[in-house]
């Protein structure tokens, strides 16, 4: 009996793999074995020298919270047109934007500063650049600057088996499935406890100072811990990680971070979205609607 249950639920591999016809689960839509662009389109472009390709997602939040505090520490030239790239209509797929990143991910971002545009894609290495550009928020000293970037590329590593592996098996996955959700929960909460014990010795990830191991960080973990992404904080047991609920809300508590994450949302209830910004007014409004409905 047991033996007919297991093949019954368990997945027969062909010899040679084949992408299903009907994919299922959330994103079974938009995904494909093949790069490249599926359809003709170019992209918007704002009067900025910054344009950003994005979405309000984790990985598209690190950006703007990042061009929100170099707007807050007075630094003028990263004013920034963001247009909305719809990753569930596909828009990541058309020729303007594989032209930007040929990855066909969110976040993307053009620099029209230069002599000639560089086009930026990773969004570590958008932080990155943006950090070297401006001058803020990595330090120059070798071993600081060294420890911040050792943190940046562990998120960067690490994120993908928060979201494509627990987010994906916990949240989207048509059938909830032991094996994978044990084996993502494991790391998941490993990982909260590298930024735990890491956030007892220090103020913020990278160090005493705040920098872009924070901004890369924050939006994955304050998601968890704040139930925003995957629902899953109790089945977490988020609480128990101390200092890193000590260190999601006082970043969370930024003006710039609060800015930041609103930019390319399509979330919630229409007063609380902003499709495209390109100017401090239009968060602004987002914030001022949200304040009168509340
Ligand atoms: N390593 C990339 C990951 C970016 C990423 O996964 N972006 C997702 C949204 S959070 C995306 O664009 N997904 C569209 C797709 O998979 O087709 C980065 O950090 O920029």
């Amino acid at each position: 009996m047991r033996g007919d249950m297991t093949q019954n639920t368990e997945y027969q591999l062909p010899e040679v793999w084949t992408a299903p016809e009907d994919a299922s689960g959330r994103f079974g839509g938009i995904n494909r074995p093949e790069a490249g662009p599926r359809y003709e389109a170019e992209l918007p472009r704002g009067k900025h020298p910054l344009q950003l390709y994005s979405l309000a997602t984790p990985n598209g939040q690190k950006v703007t919270i990042m061009l929100e505090e170099l707007l807050a520490a007075g630094v003028s030239q990263a004013e920034y047109d963001a247009h909305l790239i719809r990753i569930m209509e596909q828009e990541q797929f058309s020729s303007g934007f594989v032209a930007i990143n040929p990855n066909s991910k969110i976040p993307a971002l053009v620099d029209y500063s230069e002599p000639k545009p560089i086009r930026v894609f990773e969004s570590g290495n958008i932080l990155l650049y943006l950090a070297e550009k401006f001058g803020h928020f990595l330090p120059t000293e070798r071993a600081a600057r060294t420890e911040v970037l050792n943190w940046l590329f562990w998120l960067q590593g690490s994120a993908p088996f928060i979201g494509g592996g627990f987010g994906h098996f916990y949240a989207y996955a048509p059938t909830k499935q032991e094996y994978p959700i044990n084996r993502y929960t494991m790391e998941t909460k490993r990982l909260l406890d590298v930024l735990n014990r890491r956030l007892a010795e220090e103020r913020f990830v990278g160090g005493p100072e705040y920098s872009i191991a924070d901004m890369a960080s924050w939006p994955w973990f304050a998601g968890l811990m704040n139930n925003t992404v995957y629902g899953a904080a109790k089945f977490l047991d988020a609480e128990r990680y101390t200092n890193v609920r000590r260190w999601v809300d006082e970043i969370g508590a930024r003006a710039a971070v609060q800015r930041g994450i609103i930019v390319n949302s399509v979330r919630g209830e229409p007063h609380e979205q902003l499709h495209t910004r390109h100017s401090a007014a239009d968060i602004d409004a987002v914030l001022e609607r949200r304040k009168i409905v509340q």
